[in-house]
């Protein structure tokens, strides 16, 4: 189906993505792993979203701080209201939320004129 983990690329997204989660701590797609301080996308190591996430102001206060431990994945901490980097093997914390691509299907055009001509011309 083509999910992947959550990336919400501004504060209105991740606000959105956080309403689905009203109690859980839940992992999104960015990571520091490559580079200390140097924030990708979980499905794209190439797209830099550092700066994004900093100015959009979607880190939890003190975040990110590269604590506790090794400190390379990014979870939505619900008790700082905002996103803070955690230890990518911590067990403690393995909810997370999938996005997938939105797809409209329109029905063929025949079937639309069908219709069309069905609720002006019964
Ligand atoms: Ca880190
Ligand atoms: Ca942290």
């Amino acid at each position: 189906m083509g999910g992947k983990i959550a990336e919400p690329m501004n504060a209105a997204e991740l606000t959105a993505v956080a309403a689905l989660k009203t109690t859980d701590d839940f992992w999104v797609g960015f990571n520091d792993i490559l580079s200390e301080n140097t924030f990708v996308l979980t499905s794209d190591a190439s797209t830099d979203v550092t700066m994004l996430l900093s100015d959009e102001m979607m880190w939890g206060n003190n975040e990110p701080n590269d604590t506790p431990g090794d400190a390379d994945c990014v979870r939505f901490k619900q008790s700082a209201n905002g996103l803070a980097d955690y230890m990518c093997e911590s067990e403690t914390i393995a909810t997370c939320i999938c996005e997938f691509p939105l797809t409209v299907v329109f029905p063929p055009p025949e079937e639309r004129r069908r219709r069309f001509k069905s609720l002006f011309y019964p």
